[in-house]
C-alpha cells in the first residue's frame, strides 16, 4: 500500500523510478526502472551544470535520525521546531546546548555511508569533465566534507561553528564534549537528567566569556544571503537539481528546487518517500539513497 500510496502521488512526475519498493515488482517493470536508472546516469553525464541539494535523509543511513518522516528521531518528546528556535535558547540556554551536545558527539562518532561518498565521487567526474558542479546542503553534521566533497554550500551552517552572544565572534570547534559540565549529558529519553547546567558552566567565549551559542540556522533566522543567492543562481541555471534524503518543507531552502523547475532545470528526487516537491520531478528514485545514488551518479 505504500509502494501504491507513492505510485499516485507520483502521477505528475513524467519519468519514474521506482527501486525497491516492493518485492513484488515484475522482471518487466524491474528492467524498466533499471533503463530509467541508465537514462538519467547518461543525461548527467551529459550536464553542463548540476545542482545537488541535501537534506537529513543522506545521513540517517550514517545513523543520525532525521527530523521528519518515517526515520524521525526524537529528543526528549520536543519537536525540532520547539528547540531549534531563538526563544528555546533564551528559555534555556542549558536545554539547549545538551541537544546540540548530543547532536555533535552522534556526528563526530558517524562515519560517513555510500551517499555521501557517491556525491563526492561524482562532484571529481563533474570536475573532470568540466561539468560545473554544487552541493548545497541543509544538514550540519560536516560528513559531506569528510566523504571528501569540497564544493559544499551549508545552508542551516554547522554543528562545529559556535557564536559568541555577547561579541559576536564565530569560531570553529570540535572538542568533544565542548565544556565538561555537558560531559554525559544530552541523552534523548524523555527520562534523562534535565537538570540546569548553571549558565557559567556552559560553553564561553575565549575572548570576552560571553555565553557561547551553537552558530546553526535556527527557526526565525536569516540563512547567509550571500550562499542563498549564489545557490539559487547556480539552481536555476543548472540543466539537473539532485534533491537528496529531504522532505524539502523547510523554507527557504525549500524553494530552490521548484524555482530551479520554472527555471528549466530537471529535477531527480531520491528519497524513501514522498516529500513536498515530489510532484515536481522528472525522476522519483524510491529507496535509501546509500543503494540508489552509486546507481545514478557517474563516477570516474
Ligand atoms: C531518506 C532516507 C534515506 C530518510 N534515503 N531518503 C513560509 C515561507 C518562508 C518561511 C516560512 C514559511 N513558513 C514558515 C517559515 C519559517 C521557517 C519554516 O520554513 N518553517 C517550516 C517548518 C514551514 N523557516 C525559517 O524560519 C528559516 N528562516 C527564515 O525563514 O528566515 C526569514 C528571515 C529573514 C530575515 C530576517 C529574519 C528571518 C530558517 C529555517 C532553519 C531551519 N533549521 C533547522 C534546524 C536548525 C539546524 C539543526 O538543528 O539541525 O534545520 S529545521 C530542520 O529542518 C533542520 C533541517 O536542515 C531542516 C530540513 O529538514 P530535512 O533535511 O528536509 O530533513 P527531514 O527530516 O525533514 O526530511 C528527511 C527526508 O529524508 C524525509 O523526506 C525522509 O523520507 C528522507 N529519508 N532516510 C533517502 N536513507
Ligand atoms: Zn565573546
Amino acid at each position: 500500500s505504500s509502494a501504491l500510496r507513492l505510485a499516485s502521488r507520483l502521477l505528475n512526475a513524467r519519468k519514474v523510478v521506482l527501486l525497491q519498493t516492493s518485492g513484488m515488482a515484475t522482471r518487466g517493470q524491474k528492467q524498466s526502472d533499471e533503463q530509467r536508472l541508465t537514462e538519467l546516469h547518461d543525461k548527467l553525464s551529459q550536464s553542463k551544470r548540476v545542482l545537488v541539494l541535501t537534506g537529513a535523509g543522506v545521513s540517517a543511513e550514517s545513523g543520525i535520525p532525521t527530523f521528519r518522516g518515517s526515520t524521525a528521531g526524537s529528543w526528549r518528546g520536543f519537536t525540532i521546531s520547539e528547540l531549534a528556535c531563538p526563544e528555546a535558547f533564551q528559555r534555556s540556554p542549558s536545554q539547549v546546548w545538551e541537544l546540540y551536545h548530543y547532536r555533535r558527539e552522534k556526528s563526530l562518532a558517524a562515519k560517513p555511508n555510500p551517499a555521501h561518498v557517491a556525491i563526492a565521487k561524482f562532484e571529481q567526474f563533474c570536475l573532470k569533465r568540466g561539468i560545473d558542479f554544487m552541493l548545497a546542503t541543509q544538514n550540519i553534521d560536516r560528513l559531506h566534507q569528510r566523504a571528501g566533497s569540497s564544493r559544499v554550500i551549508e545552508l542551516h551552517r554547522s554543528l562545529f561553528l559556535v557564536r559568541c552572544t555577547a561579541c559576536g565572534s564565530v569560531t570553529e570547534n570540535y572538542d568533544s564534549p565542548i565544556c565538561e559540565a555537558l560531559r554525559g549529558r544530552g541523552d534523548p529519553s524523555p527520562q534523562a537528567d534535565s537538570t540546569p547546567i548553571p549558565e557559567d558552566q556552559l560553553p564561553r567565549c575565549a575572548g570576552c566569556s560571553g555565553l557561547l551559542r551553537p552558530y546553526v540556522v535556527w527557526f526565525g533566522e536569516p540563512l547567509s544571503e550571500g550562499e542563498l543567492s549564489s545557490v539559487q543562481e547556480f539552481a536555476n541555471k543548472s540543466d539537473f537539481v539532485l534533491v537528496v534524503g529531504t522532505s524539502n518543507a523547510v523554507y527557504p531552502a525549500a524553494m530552490i528546487a521548484p524555482d530551479a523547475r520554472r527555471s528549466g532545470a530537471q529535477l531527480a528526487e531520491f528519497n524513501l518517500d514522498v516529500s513536498c516537491s515530489s510532484s515536481d520531478v522528472s525522476y522519483f528514485v524510491a529507496g535509501p539513497c546509500g543503494s540508489t545514488l552509486p546507481k545514478a551518479l557517474p563516477r570516474l
